[in-house]
C-alpha cells in the first residue's frame, strides 16, 4: 500500500466537463502555461510574486548559520535551513487549499512587502518585485540586520507538457549571504512536475537534482524523487555533504523525505542520527500591510477584486476584474514602447555577474546566468514602500 492513497479528486462534479476540456487544452499547450485559461476552481487568490516568501518562515533556522564558528557545521545548518523551506514552497497549497492552485501571473512591476517578528530574531524583511512578466522571473531580498544574513535570488519557469504531465524547469538561482564570515553560498532551484492533474488533485512532486556550494568550499548536492522511485515515499530525497579538499567522498549522507521526516549519517564514523522533521517546527506568518495602505503596485491591493472573486468563485468578475490589469499593462507597455523607454524596476537591477556569483558557481561546475538581478538596498530604504522607516 503507497504510502498515501490518492488524493480525492476536488473537481467539484458541475467542472468535470471544463477540468477535461483544460486538460486537452494543456496536452495541446506544448508549455506556455500562462496563456492557459484553468478553470476557476483551480485558481489561487494568490499572485506568484508572494512564493519568495517560502524561503523564510522560520527565521530562527534562516539566521542560525550566523552563530555557528565552525565552518563545517555553519555549513550544515545551512543546508538544514535549505531542506526545511521546501515544504513552504511545494506543498502550502495542498495542506491550506486542497491541492496546488494556479497561482496570479503577475504583472510587470508588482510589488510584494513583508517582514516577520519574531521574539529572538528581531525583524527580518522581505522585498519581492516581478521583473519579468514575459517570461515570468520575480527577483526578491531577505535580510536581517540583526544577524546580518541576507538571501538574494530570482526564478523563472519554464513549463512543458507532455500527455497530462506538466514539467516546471526553473531559471536562476538563490545566494545567502553571511556577513560575520562574509561567507557565500550559492543554491541552485529543483525541477518540478505536477502530479494528479487527472485526478483533478494537481501536487508538486520535485526531481533530478540541485546542488549548494559555499565559498568555503563545502558543497551538497541533492537528489529527488518521488513515489514509486528509491524509497517509494513522495517528496523524497537523498544527499550528500563534500568537505573542500575532496569533492569525491562524501562526508555526510542524508535521506528522508524533505516534506517529513529525514536522518543524516556522518561517513566517517558511519553514525546516523536525525537531521530534520518538518513537523517540529511551526513558520511564522509574514506580516503584509493591509492593503488601504499599500502602493499602487502591492500586489494584494492591485489583485484584491479579483481576489475576492476568486474566494467566492464569481468567473465573471474574475474575468472582467483580471482583464482590466491585462488591459491596463498592455496599454502601459504600448506607451512605454512609443516613448522608447523601459518600465524601470523598483528594487532590484540587471548587472553583469559580479564575480562573486560566478566564481562560486564555476567552483560548483556550474555555468551561472551572465547577468543577475541585484537587489538595490538603498533603493528599498529611500523607497516610498519603505518598511524601514
Ligand atoms: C502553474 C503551476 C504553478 C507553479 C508551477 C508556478 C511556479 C511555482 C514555483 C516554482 C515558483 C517559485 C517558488 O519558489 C517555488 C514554486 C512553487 C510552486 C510552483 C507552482 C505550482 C503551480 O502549479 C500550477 C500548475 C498545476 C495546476 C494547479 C493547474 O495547472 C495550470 O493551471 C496550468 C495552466
Amino acid at each position: 500500500m503507497s504510502e498515501d492513497a490518492e488524493q480525492p479528486s476536488i473537481v467539484p462534479s458541475t467542472q468535470r466537463g471544463p477540468w477535461m476540456t483544460f486538460l486537452r487544452s494543456l496536452a495541446a499547450s506544448r508549455g506556455d502555461i500562462a496563456s492557459i485559461t484553468a478553470p476557476p476552481f483551480i485558481l489561487s487568490s494568490t499572485s506568484l510574486v508572494e512564493y519568495s516568501r517560502f524561503w523564510a518562515e522560520l527565521p530562527a533556522l534562516f539566521v542560525a548559520p550566523s552563530m555557528i564558528v565552525d565552518p563545517e557545521e555553519r555549513a550544515l545548518s545551512v543546508f538544514k535551513w535549505f531542506i526545511a523551506t521546501l515544504k513552504g514552497q511545494y506543498t502550502s497549497r495542498n495542506e491550506a487549499l486542497g491541492s496546488e492552485k494556479k497561482p496570479l501571473n503577475p504583472f510587470l512591476g508588482e510589488l510584494f512587502l513583508g517582514r516577520w517578528e519574531t521574539e529572538d530574531e528581531g525583524t527580518t524583511y522581505l522585498v519581492s518585485e516581478q521583473v519579468s512578466h514575459h517570461p515570468p522571473v520575480t527577483a526578491y531580498a531577505i535580510f536581517n540586520d540583526i544577524y546580518g544574513v541576507e538571501l538574494q535570488g530570482y526564478n523563472g519557469q519554464k513549463a512543458s507538457v507532455s500527455t497530462s504531465t506538466l514539467s516546471v524547469k526553473q531559471v536562476g538561482h538563490a545566494m545567502l549571504y553571511i556577513k560575520k564570515f562574509d561567507e557565500y553560498y550559492y543554491i541552485t532551484l529543483p525541477s518540478l512536475h505536477i502530479e494528479g492533474l487527472i485526478y483533478g488533485a494537481p501536487y508538486v512532486e520535485l526531481e533530478q537534482s540541485t546542488l549548494i556550494q559555499s565559498s568555503s568550499g563545502y558543497r551538497f548536492q541533492i537528489d529527488y524523487s518521488g513515489k514509486g522511485y528509491f524509497s517509494g515515499k513522495k517528496n523524497s530525497f537523498k544527499a550528500k555533504m563534500y568537505a573542500p579538499e575532496n569533492y569525491s567522498s562524501a562526508i555526510y549522507t542524508f535521506s528522508g523525505q524533505w516534506s517529513g521526516k529525514s536522518t543524516m549519517k556522518d561517513e566517517r564514523k558511519k553514525a546516523e542520527k536525525p537531521f530534520y522533521d518538518a513537523s517540529e517546527h511551526k513558520i511564522t506568518e509574514l506580516i503584509v500591510k493591509p492593503t488601504s495602505e499599500q502602493s499602487a503596485y502591492e500586489s494584494r491591493r492591485a489583485w484584491e477584486k479579483v481576489a475576492a472573486a476568486v474566494k467566492i468563485m464569481d468567473y465573471d468578475t474574475i474575468h472582467t476584474e483580471k482583464s482590466k490589469i491585462e488591459n491596463e499593462q498592455r496599454a502601459m507597455r504600448k506607451q512605454e514602447q512609443d516613448e522608447g523607454r523601459e518600465w524601470l524596476r523598483r528594487y532590484f537591477e540587471l548587472v553583469a555577474d559580479d564575480g562573486i556569483v560566478k566564481e562560486v558557481a564555476q567552483r560548483a561546475g556550474v555555468e551561472p546566468d551572465d547577468s543577475v538581478w541585484r537587489f538595490n538596498r538603498a533603493a528599498f530604504e529611500d523607497g516610498p514602500d519603505s518598511l524601514l522607516k
